[in-house]
């Protein structure tokens, strides 16, 4: 793989006047999800949608908390971001106009964890700037493609006959890539089928963790179904032993979970603990820290996609954008509204057209139009933070 050395200018970077945000407005949405999605560490049916919108000049922003209500994918959970958010940093945010993405960045960076909540802020504020600057955000970031390349994310199902029913639907409507959930008892033998009956299709796995170190040689079994790539095989917060496994298989290791910054991002890279990085901005706590993944990606050759999280279309749109960035040269988790929703809270829903591809929009801010009477129709709890009057009318 070829280095290269071009620096990613983006006018995000470009001075303007302080934004003086005058609320934020938190709220849960509960949307079913059209068939159940299983992983390794649980099935869900429906999904609890965290919006976030602040507020200043007369526009808005929309962010997502990409957090699950329990706390398996990561520590975080619904409830400890309404919280972090709602006593720490809502009124970081709140407390002085915000210069800059950088200058936010350094308020959150106070409180240590709690990556997503922060991003979901952030998210809300990026779509807002954007909005102000009459740019897409795309543009606002630096992105280059029109459209995007995407695939699909296949959780556990109850029979193999399920899963390669699944397959053959999403393959036919132009996912460039298939991804598996895989787990101790859903493997080997299913990966072998579908390969099977696939020979050339971009074919990668994602374990959530559910292997050890002692798995080793099992996992060096996959070796044989030429796959894209295995993600986050072992624990969590274990770069050791993923380096190690790496030394031992053939098929590229991409981390997930591992990957909570910029600095785990270089480590996991100098260590040889993974060949490519699934960037999620929720995990890594906003666009400032993705950002910076990308360009130490982009800049040493080594490939990232974008992850999801099951987002309602306010997510989706922030990983469209995202998306369009040069280093992202993989199909990201990033499907169509219909994959997930029967009606998703953003218009018009995300499309996937037949060569696998949705297009990046242009317009400004997230480019679609926010849904607000869906979304209140199915919010559930909602809560306002003001600028204190003090601060916001000095
Ligand atoms: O590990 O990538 C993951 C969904 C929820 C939590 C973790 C993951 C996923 C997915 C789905 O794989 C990706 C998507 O289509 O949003
Ligand atoms: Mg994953």
């Amino acid at each position: 793989m070829q280095a290269r050395t071009e620096v990613v200018s983006r006018p995000l970077e470009v001075a303007t006047d302080p934004l003086a945000i005058e609320r934020v407005e938190i709220r849960t949405v509960r949307l079913p999800l059209n068939e159940p999605f299983e992983t390794s560490f649980g099935s869900i049916d429906s999904r609890l949608i965290f919006l976030v919108n602040v507020e200043a000049a007369g526009l808005i922003g929309w962010g997502e908390v990409v957090a699950a209500e329990e706390p398996r994918y990561s520590y975080e959970t619904v409830g400890t971001a309404w919280h972090v958010i709602r006593d720490y940093l809502a009124p970081a945010m709140l407390s002085r106009p915000v210069a800059d993405l950088a200058d936010l960045s350094a308020r959150f960076a106070l409180f240590r964890g709690h990556n997503m909540a922060k991003a979901g802020l952030e998210l809300a504020y990026i779509d807002l700037l954007a909005r102000e600057k009459g740019q897409s955000l795309s543009q606002l970031i630096g992105g280059r493609r029109a459209r995007i390349p995407v695939g699909v994310s296949l959780g556990i199902q109850p029979t193999l006959d399920q899963l390669l029913h699944r397959v053959d639907r999403y393959l036919s409507q132009g996912y460039q890539r298939i991804k598996l959930k895989i787990k101790p008892g859903w493997d080997i033998d299913v990966v072998r089928e579908v390969r099977r009956r696939h020979p050339n299709i971009l074919l990668s796995v994602d374990a959530n963790c559910a292997y050890t170190i002692a798995d080793e040689k099992h996992l060096r079994a996959l070796d044989d179904f030429d796959l894209l790539m295995i993600e986050q095989p072992l624990d969590h917060d274990d770069l050791f032993d993923h380096a190690n496994l790496q030394s031992k298989i053939r098929t590229p290791i991409c981390l997930d979970e591992s990957i909570t910054g910029p600095a785990r991002a270089k480590q996991a890279l100098e260590m040889g603990s993974c060949r490519i990085i699934n960037i999620k901005i929720g995990r890594v706590g906003g666009y400032f820290q993705a950002l910076a993944i990308h360009d130490l990606c982009y800049s040493r050759g080594v490939p990232v996609w974008c992850g999801g999280m099951l987002e309602s279309g306010i997510g989706r749109a922030h990983n469209i954008a995202l998306a369009s960035l040069p280093g992202f040269s993989l199909p990201g988790d990033i499907s169509a509204s219909s994959r997930y929703f029967a009606r998703d809270v953003i218009v018009p829903e995300v499309k996937v057209d037949d060569e696998g591809t949705v297009e990046v929009p242009q317009d400004p801010g997230i480019g679609f139009e926010v849904d607000l009477d869906y979304i209140t129709s199915k919010t559930q709890s909602l809560e306002r933070i003001e600028a204190s009057v003090s601060e916001a009318r000095p």
